[in-house]
């Protein structure tokens, strides 16, 4: 049995997320983690809500509420959506935990007795008209890099270049949009990346099996100019953890906070600590997943993210980390997605502009949208939503292949043979086949599962679901009746074991259809397929069964027009 560490880069707490969000981290991270644990694995898949930073401050201020109660709120909404969309966390955490302030303050300890955190009176920008200090995201104006004129001050969203506020070419406020900015003097704590730069450029070289996307945005930041820069990680903010080394104050940095980028990495080894508190384990049960002196070194750890948050996973995460000289996990793979477009457009959160995932829900149940999301998932390229293309996939491969299967199995069986799985003779030489064919296909649907390649999984399931159909309709199982009913009893005893075999493999991607056919085949049996011959012997003759309500139902032309309309334009 292997051990999987999964965590899906975590959502900031400051609104909700868009369905390009979802599928570009937590809901591919999901996929994973069902699939490890389908196969018998051991599973510890870990997200939170990123709480500290401008963006909390400023949407509190927003409704009024102490940004600490604003947290609170949000982090309930954001998990009940999790929740809506199956996200199987083990532990839904907080960045603003005790934990993460305990570690955050601790590793900063351990860095800078390593030498690797420098004090610097920096030059920060003074919004007059705000009369605060804007940090990094509060910045707008022209990127150096690339010439982009909606860069903000940590990062140009256009070539992912990672930025410090000054860097902008003709800043503004992007809080009241004024221009009358001043550069003052302020104390920060700098994390001496470059000091890193060989032992990270090593590591990112031995990464040979992860996916271009990670690697080349790695390696474009460590060898850009003069090579990694160092980065500040502390902000002059009310909001955030404290600036301490270890448990002792930090001279200098009274009423400082650390960088929101600096905690929330720390905040995936935190969650593990929330995970085991909530759960009654002591110390030892967390730290086997992440300390490799106390049983890590033999957990598999993946993170999942979109392309924006790569530089922070694969360069200042791991320097906080391999800096500290402590024995911690580091991430063995890194899955990382372009991005999902909406409609002719992008998704937009401040327009409001596409599907946000609690509208999603309203509209239909999470299996859905996770089909559609996963099975046109932003890997190789940016991906488009549109609603035709939803609602011919959700039809087709949803309605039509899936539950028309199972729907015409259960019912055809109730009519002729009654709710148990008929008894029938032996297996004929079609039957062998498709059982040859499907174990072709299984083991390649496992092998693009492992690889997470998450639109390939998605084609072999279909595919998957295909052959029944196929089968049904070679076999025909309705005119073969008439003739020789042992025959037709032998058919659907093996179809109906097919819909059982899909309620399994089709669980990581659609846990409730899965749930819906697995119970309507009245089996407990879930475990995962490793032979196809007795994996679809399960279900005896004689085993009691009943026909499933419909699985999925169409969307309508009216149904894809009107929701198009509607999510064009602007949310409240
Ligand atoms: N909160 C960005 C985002 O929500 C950021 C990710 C942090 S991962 C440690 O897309
Ligand atoms: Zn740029």
């Amino acid at each position: 049995m292997a051990r999987h560490l999964i965590t899906s880069a975590i959502p900031y707490i400051n609104g909700i997320k868009h369905l390009g969000n979802l599928v570009g981290s937590q809901l591919p991270a999901d996929l994973f983690a069902r699939f490890q644990r389908a196969r018998g694995h051991e599973v510890l898949f870990l997200c939170s809500t990123d709480e500290h930073g401008t963006p909390a401050e400023l949407a509190a201020a927003k409704t009024g509420e102490p940004v600490a109660d604003y947290c609170a709120r949000m982090h309930k909404v954001q998990a009940d959506i999790a929740q809506g969309f199956r996200l199987s966390f083990d532990h839904f955490g907080r960045s603003s935990s005790p934990q993460n302030q305990k570690l955050t303050q601790h590793l900063a300890g351990k860095l800078y007795e390593a030498g690797l955190i420098e004090e610097v009176t920096e030059k920060q920008v003074y919004s007059n008209a705000d009369k605060r200090f804007l940090p990094d995201r509060y910045i707008e104006g022209t990127c150096p890099n690339c010439g982009y004129e909606k860069a903000r001050g940590d990062q140009c969203e256009n070539c992912t270049k990672q930025l410090d506020p000054t860097d902008l070419l003709d800043p503004r406020s992007a809080i009241s949009g004024s221009t009358d900015l001043e550069v003052r003097e302020t104390k920060h704590l700098f994390l001496r990346q470059s000091q890193m730069r060989d032992t990270l450029n090593k590591w990112i070289d031995s990464k040979t099996d992860w996916p271009v996307l990670t690697t080349s945005i790695a390696r474009k930041w460590l060898n850009d100019g003069d090579g990694l820069q160092d980065r500040g990680i502390t902000r002059d903010l009310d909001w955030g953890i404290p600036v301490k080394r270890g448990d002792e104050d930090w001279p200098g940095m009274e009423g400082k906070v650390f960088y929101v980028w600096f905690d929330a990495p720390i905040e995936y080894i935190a969650c593990a600590a929330e995970w085991a508190e909530a759960n009654g384990l002591d110390q030892s049960a967390w730290e086997r997943w992440w300390r490799t002196e106390k049983g890590a070194d033999d957990v598999r750890y993946t993170q999942f993210m979109g392309k924006d948050n790569v530089p922070f996973h694969t360069l200042s995460f791991p320097a906080t980390l391999m800096g500290s000289g402590e024995d911690w996990k580091l991430v063995d793979y890194i899955k990382s997605f372009n991005y999902l477009n909406y409609d002719g457009g992008q998704f937009s959160t401040s327009q409001g502009r596409g599907v946000f995932m609690d509208q999603a829900l309203d509209i239909l149940p999470a299996d859905y949208w996770r089909w559609w999301l996963l099975s046109h998932a932003p890997e190789s390229s940016d991906a488009e939503f549109t609603w035709e293309n939803f609602q011919s996939s959700v039809n087709k491969d949803l309605a039509d292949v899936l539950g028309n299967f199972a729907s015409r199995v259960t019912k055809f069986c109730r009519s002729k043979f009654g709710e148990v799985v008929p008894e029938g003779g032996e297996l004929g030489e079609r039957e062998t086949a498709l059982i040859d064919r499907l174990t072709t296909r299984v083991r390649a649907y496992e092998g693009h599962m492992e690889a997470m390649d998450v639109r390939k999984s998605a084609q072999e399931l279909r595919a998957i679901w295909v052959e029944g159909n196929e089968y049904l309709q070679e076999a025909a199982p309705w005119a073969t009746f008439k003739e020789a009913p042992e025959t037709a009893a032998m058919q659907i005893r093996l179809a109906l074991n097919l819909i059982r075999l899909y309620a399994v493999l089709s669980s990581p991607f659609i846990p409730d259809a899965a749930k819906t056919m697995q119970e309507a085949m009245q089996s407990s049996d879930t475990g995962w397929p490793e032979d196809l011959p007795t994996a679809l012997a399960t279900l005896a003759p004689g085993h009691a069964f009943t026909v499933p309500e419909v699985l999925f139902a169409k969307i309508t032309d009216d149904q894809r027009e009107d929701w198009q309309a509607r999510f064009s334009g602007t949310r409240d």
